[in-house]
């Protein structure tokens, strides 16, 4: 295990070849234990979330924490990594924006000996050694509980027929993937459902709003029964404009979203959302646990998923356990 003075040199090092250069955020510096975590952006309130469940976890185990936020950008992150490979940190955590495209970097923490833990989303390669653990939800069984969900709804509303407009998270991300997959893999069979159209969002709150004008101008109100938007930050945005025209979120337009925050969940509760498929933001205890188990020498499991539920407008929402994030 490599010692805090390493890191602090490493910074000291760094600052004076580069005066200017961003340093990374560094908490726990006495401690034994240096994690160097690359955060993919802060887009929605689960990542904003997420964010603080990460530093609150590392704080709570002691270890150092260097974190770069890489604003959306693949090469960002693949920066931080680098930089975390030549601080020597002990273990790399990351959350990749999207699948592809990791081999390298990682191959180069492989070399350097610096196990690393894929946090919240996954990345796509044929070398699973490149990473020692997967801590996340399983995207395609919250996708697949949306479409069951909608099954039901259409069963309840006796609907002959529904259409679907699916807003996507960023593009050939997991949760976009997976949430995607697994919503078509149920619906598919079921003749009085049709995707009308999917486009992406960006799991963006702003982008929620222009997919939403977008999709209202070329269907308009009475072409789109349901909208499935992939998390609630956009489903948020799409609430918005339906209010601002006069169409009833809910009711006029079903909404199915997926994350669980609070202005998701009372928005269910006010009716203005149908369904709600949870996905925890607080996978910090879980990936520190990780982190201590493997700088102890112990073997972890490849994959740690989180247990998650859906809420929605079948259920009772006075229950206490109705609460988001
Ligand atoms: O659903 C969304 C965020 O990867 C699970 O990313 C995460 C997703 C989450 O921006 O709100």
């Amino acid at each position: 295990m490599k010692k805090a003075v390493c890191l602090i040199t490493a910074l000291l090092l760094l600052a004076g070849l580069s005066a200017c250069a961003k340093q990374p955020e560094t908490e726990n510096e006495s401690s034994s234990v240096v994690v160097g975590f690359s955060q993919l952006g802060a887009e929605s309130s689960w990542r904003i979330a997420n964010t603080v469940s990460m530093e609150k976890a590392a704080k709570d185990a002691g270890f150092g924490l260097m974190m770069e936020n890489a604003n959306q950008k693949q090469e960002k992150q693949i920066d931080a990594i680098r930089s975390f490979i030549a601080y020597q940190v002990d273990v790399i955590v990351f959350s990749p924006i999207v699948e592809n495209g990791w081999d390298n970097v990682l191959n180069e923490a492989k070399k350097a000996g610096i196990p690393v833990i894929l946090m919240d989303r996954m990345i796509s390669t044929n070398d699973e050694s490149l990473y020692v653990s997967y801590v996340g939800a399983d995207f395609y069984a919250e996708g697949r509980r949306a479409g069951e969900y909608l099954i039901r709804k259409a069963d309840a509303l006796k609907a002959d027929h529904l259409n679907v407009a699916e807003i996507s998270g960023t593009i050939d991300s997991t949760p976009m993937r997976d949430r995607q997959r697994g919503f078509m893999d149920v619906i598919r069979e079921d003749s009085r459902i049709t995707i009308v159209d999917s486009i992406c969002g960006d799991f963006l709150r702003s982008k929620g709003e222009e997919c939403a004008v977008q999709l209202l101008d070329k269907y308009g109100k009475d072409g789109i029964d349901v909208i499935y938007s992939h998390n609630d930050s956009m489903t948020l945005g799409v609430l918005d404009i339906l209010e601002q025209r006069g169409i009833r979120p809910g009711k006029d337009i079903l909404l199915i979203t997926v994350d669980g925050e609070k202005e998701a969940v009372e928005a269910l509760k006010a009716g203005k959302i149908n369904c709600v498929v949870q996905c925890t933001p607080n996978l910090g205890p879980a990936a520190m646990g990780l982190v201590k188990s493997l700088t102890s020498g112990e073997t972890v499991s490849k994959i740690t998923h989180p247990e998650e539920g859906v809420f929605c407008d079948f259920d009772d929402l006075n229950d206490p356990s109705v609460e988001g994030f």
